[in-house]
């Protein structure tokens, strides 16, 4: 039987494990990538496991996220990192770079490789051909020590592309086009596949907005193969020997199958509040908008840039808009400002912001009340903005320019001819702001500088035979860990001190919910169906942990998000009958017994003792993660290990 693509790099980096989907397989890791908002966490945790020197072929510290410095914490935590970094082996792209993604797209993709990062969009670099995930940070950690990153073996998608994609419509509609089809839930379990002759018309940079936005669909990972446009884009980066070909066997057995003719989609918008509440442009236009801002690891290509920047060229952005632009990386942003394209979008009215992630976490550009603010980015979540009653509609470049000049949700090909761009043959390569490593003799020598926002994370003990605790919190549906562990620049900056952190926790949906945990000491928190889609943030684990929570119970979960808990020491238990959520109320008192048996064999009891009710429960854990809840989480098991 022949592989497809994913199925091929799994096969070639198999540590171990049987590839049969549902089981847990063990992948070497070639590179690894971090960014600000997750790294100081994951190299305290790296440095915690005590290797002298990374093990990986590469790997990245980049800054990127908390770059608003409103305080000391920001500037101290990207010090911490950069010594880090420095010490045991690590590229540092300096704060004002770029965007992880794009940078690393750019400057270190590599087909075929692994790539593993603290931050779920990782599979950006899936539009080159590189098999990328998302993880928590002490995945990354142990990765960069050489130990293994683990996933389950998902299943395959292929979405399979025809037809070539109108004037005006552009990559970002495909990924909306797959979210309406497939939903935030309906890549769970699944590597996406992209292929067919329609692939031949996409750009690597338009490629990686689709593998990019595949983490909203909750899929493992996305991939296209790697061609001759793959090829094209190497060579412009000056990397031509960074290409090798890669594409699907023909007999190559894919479990679902999804056919989209490019030349039959339109410009969409993801409504508020998720990724995947598609509408046409056509339904919504007309709606008066206060704010666009274009940029974020979606939209942030030269390609993107250029685009917008013709067609805002001549003309003034509407009195009504306040309209950001932020070029992915220093590269982007250096070939606009040579070319004269980023004095078109100046002279238009935009505010130029760094190229960093910006508007996209929270840090800073929050809309007006109830503003409306169109977004090129992924996540259109309550409260990420900053602004809780704004409404968030994520939509492509070319839509965001298009409304930027008429100041209300306009279907682009209303607008006229669709500007031409040149892409150069040859982008323009300066990597001075991408530090190297000390060399390994003299790593001795280099001093980790901490600030005094570094605290330390929270102890994790090992799962006991019987929990006994109170419901603390009960949530719905969809909970994303922007709910959990909300982001923005008042909290970014205290990534590397939970207890500080901890206050936040749920504070979008349930504002005394700190508290309450803190004082009952421990507890259970029950969730709906996708529980803690979105980010990798172990944040959204580790603060629980820190609040005092032994256990989640929902419908299902979400994956990077079910790894953190396990790693973080906190047992997530799934309900057998999903009606059964009905069953528990805020406060009721609940009890786990036979929880080591129950492990082993997926059963597992939950008692109601304040209803009476009986509970069954079920997990899927492997011997591993058993071992790693019964060690009290990830780094004591790895720590005994070594
Ligand atoms: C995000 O888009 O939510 C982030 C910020 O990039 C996160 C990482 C984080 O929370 O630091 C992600 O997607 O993993
Ligand atoms: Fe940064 Fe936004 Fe991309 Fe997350 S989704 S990496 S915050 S640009």
């Amino acid at each position: 039987m022949g592989l497809t693509i994913a199925q091929k790099i799994i096969k070639s980096h198999l540590v171990s494990g049987e590839m049969i989907p549902g089981n847990e397989i063990a992948l070497r890791i070639d590179q690894t990538l971090t960014q600000d908002a997750t790294g100081t966490m994951a190299y305290l945790e790296f440095e915690s496991i005590g290797i002298p020197r990374v093990r990986t072929k590469l790997s990245v510290a980049y800054i990127d996220h908390n770059t608003l410095q409103s305080g000391f914490e920001n500037a101290d935590d990207h010090r911490y990192i950069q010594s880090v970094a420095k010490k045991y082996g690590i590229r540092f792209s300096r704060p004002g770079n770029g965007i992880c993604h794009q940078v690393h797209l750019e400057r270190f993709g590599v087909p075929g490789m692994t790539l593993i990062g603290s931050d779920s969009h990782t599979p950006t670099c899936g539009g080159i051909g590189m098999l990328a995930f998302g993880a928590g940070g002490l995945d990354v950690a142990v990765a960069m020590g050489g130990g293994e990153y683990y996933i389950t073996m998902p299943k395959m998608i292929k979405v399979n592309l025809s037809g070539k994609l109108r004037p005006w419509v552009s990559a970002k509609d495909v990924s909306l086009e797959i979210l309406r089809i497939l939903s935030v839930k309906g890549g769970v379990g699944y590597i996406i596949e992209w292929g067919g002759e329609g692939i031949k018309t996409l750009s690597v940079p338009e490629r990686a907005t689709i593998t990019n936005m595949g983490t909203e669909l909750g899929a493992t990972t996305s991939i296209f193969p790697s061609d001759e446009i793959t090829e094209a884009f190497l060579r412009s980066q000056g990397r031509p020997d960074a290409y090798t070909p890669l594409s699907s066997d023909e007999d190559a057995v894919y479990d679902k199958i999804i056919d989209i003719d490019l030349s039959t989609l339109c410009p969409l918008l993801a409504c508020p509040h998720s990724p995947d509440n598609i509408k046409s442009s056509s339904e919504l236009s007309g709606t008066p908008v206060e704010q666009i801002c274009i940029g974020s690891c979606t939209n942030s290509s030269l390609r993107d840039m250029l685009r917008v920047a013709a067609i805002l060229k001549g003309h003034k952005i509407a009195d009504s808009v306040s309209l950001s632009i932020s070029p992915g990386s220093r590269q982007v942003l250096t070939m606009l400002s040579d070319c004269g394209a980023l004095s078109d979008m100046i002279d238009a009215g935009a505010r130029i912001l760094e190229c960093a992630c910006g508007p996209c976490i929270g840090m800073g550009f929050s809309p007006n009340s109830k503003g409306v603010s169109l977004r090129t980015f992924n996540r259109n979540f309550e409260g990420r903005s900053g602004t809780r009653d704004a409404s968030v509609y994520l939509v492509s470049p070319e839509l965001a320019a298009v409304s930027a000049l008429t100041g209300c949700i306009t279907d682009p090909t209303t607008f006229g001819d669709y500007p031409e761009i040149d892409m150069p043959d040859k982008f323009k390569i300066n990597d001075s702001a991408i530090l190297l490593p000390e060399c390994a003799e003299k790593a001795h020598e280099v001093e980790i500088l901490r600030g005094p926002n570094i605290k330390p994370f929270p102890n994790s003990n090992p799962v006991t035979d019987s929990i006994s605790a109170n419901l603390t919190l009960k949530v719905g549906d969809n909970i994303t860990t922007d709910h959990i562990m909300p982001a923005g620049s008042k909290i970014l900056p205290y990534r590397s001190n939970i207890p500080y952190l901890s206050k936040f926790c749920f504070s979008v949906c349930d504002e005394s919910f700190s508290d309450r945990a803190l004082e009952k000491g421990s507890s259970f928190i029950v969730g709906g169906e996708n529980y803690g889609q979105g980010s990798s943030r172990e944040h959204a684990a580790l603060v629980p942990l820190y609040l005092g929570v032994r256990g989640v119970i929902a419908k299902s979960f979400a994956r990077i998000h079910v790894a953190n808990l396990i790693n973080a020491g906190i047992i997530p238990l799934t309900f057998k009958d999903p009606s059964d959520y009905d069953k528990l109320s805020r406060d009721d008192l609940l009890e786990l017994t036979g929880v080591f048996e129950g492990m082993k064999s997926g059963n597992i009891i939950l008692s109601n003792k304040t209803t009476g009710d009986e509970i069954p429960l079920v997990c899927n854990f492997t011997s591993r993660q058993i071992d790693i809840l019964l060690s009290g989480g990830l780094l004591p098991y790895t720590r005994n290990k070594n």
